[in-house]
């Protein structure tokens, strides 16, 4: 093997058997060390006319994270895995796959050529391919269709969730599950195959495809499915079409070379280049640059949650979703009864749903414990809190929790704008002081802003953020600033779209130009959802002028239109739903606020609709990557995505930007400049980047950034 190889297969014998142990840490992916060392192993085994069966494991914690994804869009000579693959399945003696830990899309599939598979209880097993906008393409939606059916197949790979060792087996993807030593187990399991004169090959076995032969609902009820779930998503077509040659075609290898088609094509997908950004840019986000890798976590036994509202019941299930006793505290016995039959309420929905088991249900529930009394939060290592949004509130539940809690606690404010620095300031601790922004429902949504206050340690910052790792979210680094990343880049995008409606759209038109570009939600329907009222009540409450792209909301609200929470806003509801009904009599309102401000209400195209609401993200986007309130743009991605429903298959709206070209959009934005002068000059990081045709994925760090602006020393520290 070559010095350029990736990864490598180690080969040891134990009497006659062979164990080929993948070795390409940390997660063991298929790089060409591992096609190449896979290949020569079972040739070497197979050689060997001591050795009668042969066992492929992984070292460490994972058996195959499948193929290597940093590999695709980039060309590479190395060995195919097709090849390798083949030789497994083709080997003279029984492999079987022992599965130590995840195995993953082309870790599935290299399980799939094996004879016989075997996990332990951490094991995984899952086609995540669909996620980074590609297909199984190793032979997974031909063979594991053969397996367990196309139905349950075509869920799994649409899904592209794992299933746990237990399901797995349940379900015939495995064989057999290992209690105690894999490898031990696995040797006892083969000698005892040895002596057959055939060893199954799942490519052989043909009873369930043929069964769904003429069966239309299987291939319908998938593309409803996907329809459903990954709506504007070019993988999960392919992958129905793919299981449709699994099953009408009769030659075996006449399905593998569709699916090889079919893969090519998702490759070639500007999608898939999209969503894998996506997948490096999430564990990029989790990284902070100037905290060292080696900076010591606390550990996070035991935390505490103050409100017991929706926010403190979702940040509590998140918690003990991670295996974390959390107290829940609220100071009104009403409001914590009803806080924890609303969660209970939600985990009962999941039972009811098929995601989680009755008996998981009680353990997380055995994990969440109501409180009136602060005293109880003593021994908390981490206290969240997550009452509304009022500094004065905020300040003096900090005070409370600075006395009461032992003195190397994290104190985290789920705040969506306010400022850290003075929450952190009524402590003796503003090191160990974080925002924890977290997005509702918060049991849902995956985003997690973790706001870096002035002083907040290295120590808080890295523990925070792998705790949001643990509560499976997309945890995002925000510097201590008006509206941290998501909320400032949100103002832009809203304010852009209440000046289409006052410049002649609709807001179902603004709505459904935005849908079909793939927001999960126009802007409209959003602010329906959250309430028109609670901008209105503010700028009451504060003698504001009302600014002009609020004079359409503000003017619903004084005829009491609130949105979805009295049933009628920019669109009509009807009783217990949440569909939107066009509401015609808002019309001459619109007509009305923009005669009196004396603009010409005109014909807007979708594209123009489209171009100024997503151009706005970017150009703020730029803003707050110049400020250095975000680390890199990918950052900003991240967040679009998992809290704002930005459509993953489009990268975020920084990749996005990057797609269309940085001119493009200087280009776009100047068009729009006769409009608007202020609100569409460019960020001078923008500016710059298109004037060097450069783009926002090549992110300088901070000081390069700097340099290039001539920003040094501007707005680096707490903002
Ligand atoms: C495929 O298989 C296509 C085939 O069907 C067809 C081929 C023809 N490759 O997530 P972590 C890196 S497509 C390269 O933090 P965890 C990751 O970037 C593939 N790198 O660990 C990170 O790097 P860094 C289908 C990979 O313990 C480090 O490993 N497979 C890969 O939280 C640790 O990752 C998938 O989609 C990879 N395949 O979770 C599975 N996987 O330290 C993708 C990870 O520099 N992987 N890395 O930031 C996962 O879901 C998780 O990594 C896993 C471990 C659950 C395995």
């Amino acid at each position: 093997m070559t010095n350029e190889l990736k990864g490598k297969v180690n080969y040891s014998i134990n009497g006659n058997i062979a164990i080929l142990e993948v070795d390409n840490p940390p997660v063991n992916p298929l790089s060409s060390g591992v096609r190449a060392g896979l290949s020569e192993s079972i040739a070497k085994a197979n050689a060997d006319e001591s050795i009668e069966g042969i066992i492929l494991t992984g070292a460490g914690r994972s058996f195959i994270a499948g193929a290597d994804i940093s590999e695709f869009g980039k060309s590479y000579d190395g060995p195919d895995l097709h090849a390798a693959l083949r030789e497994i399945e083709f080997s003279n003696k029984p492999v079987l796959a022992a599965i130590n830990g995840a195995a993953l899309g082309g870790g599935l599939e290299t399980a799939l050529v094996c004879n016989y598979r075997m996990g332990t209880n951490q094991a995984i097993v899952g086609l995540p391919e669909v996620n980074l906008g590609l297909l199984p393409g190793a032979g997974g939606t031909q063979r594991l269709p053969r397996l367990i059916g196309p139905s349950q197949a075509l869920k799994m790979m649409l899904a592209g969730t794992p299933l746990t060792a237990k399901k797995a087996l349940e379900q015939g993807i495995i064989d057999a599950i290992s209690e105690n030593s894999l490898i031990e187990d696995a040797i006892a399991f083969l000698q005892e195959k040895i002596g057959l004169s055939e060893h199954p090959k799942v490519r052989d076995k043909n009873e369930k495809v043929l069964e769904a032969r003429g069966a239309e609902n299987v291939l319908a009820e998938a593309k409803a499915l996907a329809a459903k779930t990954r709506r504007g998503q070019f993988a999960p077509g392919q992958i129905i079409a793919c299981v449709e040659a699994a099953i009408n075609e009769d030659d075996f290898d006449v399905g593998m070379k569709k699916e090889s088609d079919y893969f090519l094509e998702c490759l070639m997908n500007p999608q898939r280049e999209a969503m894998i950004h996506i997948f490096f840019g999430e564990r990029a986000a989790s990284k902070i640059a100037d905290i060292p890798k080696e900076t010591p976590l606390m550990p996070i036994k035991k935390a505490g949650i103050i409100g017991s509202g929706t926010m403190g019941g979702g940040i509590a299930m998140n918690l003990a979703n991670a295996g974390i006793p959390v107290l829940i505290l609220d100071q009104d016995e009403k409001n914590l009864e009803k806080g924890m039959s609303v969660i209970e309420k939600n985990y009962q929905m999941m039972v009811d749903r098929g995601r989680m088991s009755q008996e998981q249900k009680e353990m997380v529930m055995g994990l969440i414990t109501p409180t009136l009394s602060y005293d109880d939060l003593s021994d908390v290592d981490i206290a969240v809190e997550a009452v509304y949004e009022n500094l004065d509130l905020k300040q003096e539940i900090f005070k409370t929790l600075d006395e009461v809690t032992k003195g190397d606690a994290i104190l985290a404010s789920n705040t969506s704008g306010l400022d850290i620095d003075a929450i952190a300031s009524v402590t003796n601790r503003p090191g160990k002081v974080v925002g924890t922004h977290f997005f509702s429902p918060a049991n849902v949504m995956r985003l997690l802003e973790v706001v870096r206050g002035k002083d907040s340690s290295d120590e808080t910052m890295a523990t925070v953020m792998s705790l949001g790792k643990k509560m499976k979210k997309a945890a995002v680094v925000s510097l201590n600033a008006p509206g941290f990343i998501g909320n400032r880049m949100l103002a832009g995008y809203t304010h852009q779209a209440n000046m289409l409606l006052l410049e002649g759209a609709l807001p179902n038109q603004v709505d459904s130009a935005l849908e079909s570009f793939g927001m999960s939600m126009g802007p409209f329907r959003m602010l329906d959802l959250v309430g028109l009222d609670l901008g209105w009540r503010a700028r009451k409450l504060a003698d504001i002028e009302t600014p002009l792209a609020n004079k359409i909301s503000d003017e619903l609200c004084e005829r009491d239109r609130f949105g979805q929470k009295n049933s009628k806003g920019f669109y009509n509801y009807s009783e217990g739903s949440r569909a939107p009904n066009p509401a015609p009599e808002n019309e001459e309102i619109y007509k009305e606020i923009s005669n009196k401000n004396n603009i010409e209400r005109r014909e807007i195209s979708d594209q123009e609709i489209i171009d100024r609401c997503i151009l706005a993200l970017v150009n703020e986007g730029a803003r707050i990557l110049e400020e250095g309130v975000a680390q890199r743009s990918g950052d900003m991605d991240i967040v679009y995505i998992n809290g704002y429903g930005f459509p993953i298959w489009r990268g975020g709206p920084m990749f996005y930007a990057n797609q269309l070209g940085l001119e493009e959009v200087i280009n776009k934005m100047s068009a729009f400049s006769e409009l608007d002068e202020e609100f569409w000059k460019p960020a001078p990081l923008l500016k710059k980047l298109s004037e060097i045709s450069g783009t926002f994925g090549e992110a300088p760090g901070l000081d390069e950034r700097a340099e290039l602006l001539s920003f040094k020393n501007a707005n680096m520290g707490g903002v």
